[in-house]
């Protein structure tokens, strides 16, 4: 490790000392890149220190009734972090942990992999602390409401457009375009992750799990490996976790775990795509528990537990962020596995990515495997600006080619004489588009 990143880290470290998971993030795309700008005089100009400090940041009051009649107040939060390639472009978190912190390093991220997307993005992310669990479909219109009463003075379909993300799902957006279009009186592309038939893509909900998976198999290739036969373990129950799961069968691998933040199930028969139904009805309809499962099909379950212990030949934490330590990379390793590729954002604590690398597991960082929600989300903004809808198979097609090409990139950019280190491939071939615009524009 350079004595250049070395000062550069300990002194975000003393500027943030309250937003880890910013500095976290921060530090491994410097990790990459301060050797690559050492080396290239060129970006040695600034540009990382730029890019580290959001364009603009916007923190605002949201108050909402429940269905009491009592006053709550949440904060909402809009990260602008990059604009140089394009329009803000990020989603929207609803959570009790968001805090400022998270929306910086998230926003972070997304400005790198919107990047490699190569589609004009640049990059933001939002939301605010309030809690979903157990609130009444009204109280979540109210807030969603009262959330975009302010929002919608700091957005718009050429500023910046948000989308889903965690506790943000097709209901949450709905309420909040409509919440747009009425303050606005108009109808445009302003959000991604519309519903069919009022300005959503086929295949955008599919996008981020589908993109997941079809990264993985691209890195399975490099070892002409590939899916099919494969166990497979992954976290989180919600769109992410869905849609690799349903990848992953539709590949012919075997889905052994799901989970939620109350614990995990393992159905050593696998999940088919009935179960994965039943799962999609009891998250997205009946916004149950994941338990529910083991009760209805004799799975196991086990409470408060991550599915870190259950051998699987392909790893897809789609989570949440840190949900994956050392500890966990040691018992996944010596389990056998092939491949981890991120769903979620971040995933994979520090320590565990060094041990997977290590180790020469293929490990995809979650700005290189889990870019197709975001390309999805850019390619419903080339709908919405057409005024024209295409069909799921030309969507799903150029989901896979960007997933490739994004798979291209980082080997471009991180093969090594024996691997391919798909987090420095990912962190400099993100890097340079942005930098290069940044340049070409000046001192802004
Ligand atoms: P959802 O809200 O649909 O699902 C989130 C899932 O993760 C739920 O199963 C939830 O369990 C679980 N979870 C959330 N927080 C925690 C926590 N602190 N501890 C344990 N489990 C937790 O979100 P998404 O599927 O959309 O997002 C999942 C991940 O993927 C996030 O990291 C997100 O940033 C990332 N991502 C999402 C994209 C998208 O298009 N939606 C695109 C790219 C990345 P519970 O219900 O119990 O809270
Ligand atoms: O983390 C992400 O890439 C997302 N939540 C999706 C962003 C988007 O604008 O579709």
């Amino acid at each position: 490790m350079s004595t250049k990143f070395k000062n550069f880290i300990s002194n975000q470290i003393k500027r943030f000392p309250h937003q880890p998971e910013f500095v976290q993030a921060v530090s491994e795309v410097a990790e990459s890149v301060i050797p690559f700008t050492s080396e290239n005089k060129k970006y040695d100009n600034m540009i990382l220190e730029r890019m580290i400090e959001p364009e603009r940041m916007i923190i605002f009051r949201v108050p909402w009734l429940d269905d009491n009649n009592n006053i709550k107040i949440n904060r909402g939060f809009r990260v602008e972090m990059n604009s140089a390639i394009g329009p803000y472009k990020g989603g929207l978190r609803f959570h009790k942990n968001v805090n400022l912190g998270i929306l910086k390093f998230l926003a972070f991220e997304q400005v790198f992999k919107n990047s490699l997307t190569s589609l004009p993005l640049g990059g933001g992310k939002g939301g605010s602390d309030f809690d979903p669990k157990g609130k009444s479909e009204s109280e979540i219109m109210r807030f969603c409401q009262s959330f975009m009463n302010e929002l919608f003075r700091h957005i718009g379909p050429f500023t910046d457009i948000p989308a889903g993300d965690i506790g943000v799902g097709l209901r949450e957006i709905g309420f909040m375009f409509g919440q747009y279009k009425k303050l606005s009186n108009e109808f445009s592309g302003v959000i991604t992750g519309k519903g069919i038939g009022w300005g959503g893509s086929l295949i955008r909900p599919e996008a981020t799990g589908y993109g997941n998976v079809y990264f993985a198999e691209e890195m399975l290739n490099t070892n002409g490996d590939g899916f099919k036969n494969k166990k497979i373990v992954i976290s989180g129950s919600g769109n992410v976790a869905q849609y690799s799961c349903e990848k992953a069968i539709d590949l012919g691998a075997k889905v052994l775990t799901m989970s939620d933040s109350s614990g995990f199930i393992y159905d050593k028969q696998g999940i088919n795509l009935e179960k994965l139904n039943f799962i999609k009805y009891l998250k997205n309809i009946k916004r149950g528990r994941i338990s529910e499962y083991a009760n209805e099909y004799k799975s196991d379950f086990f409470e408060h537990k991550k599915p870190w212990s259950v051998k699987g030949d392909i790893i897809l934490p789609c989570a949440t962020e840190n949900e994956l330590n050392f500890e966990d990379a040691k018992l996944i390793v010596k389990n056998g596995v092939l491949c981890v590729s991120e769903g979620a954002n971040m995933p994979c604590n520090s320590e565990a990515i060094k041990y997977f690398q290590q180790k020469k597991i293929l490990y995809a960082p979650g700005k290189a495997s889990n870019a197709g929600g975001v390309a999805v989300s850019a390619l419903e903004m080339s709908q919405n600006s057409i005024r024209f809808e295409w069909s799921r198979d030309e969507v799903d097609n150029k989901l896979k080619e960007i997933m490739k090409n994004i798979h291209d990139c980082c080997v471009l950019h991180g093969k090594n004489k024996s691997d391919i280190d798909y987090v420095k491939g990912a962190n400099i071939g993100g890097f340079i588009r942005v930098a290069d615009a940044m340049l070409a524009q000046g001192v802004v």
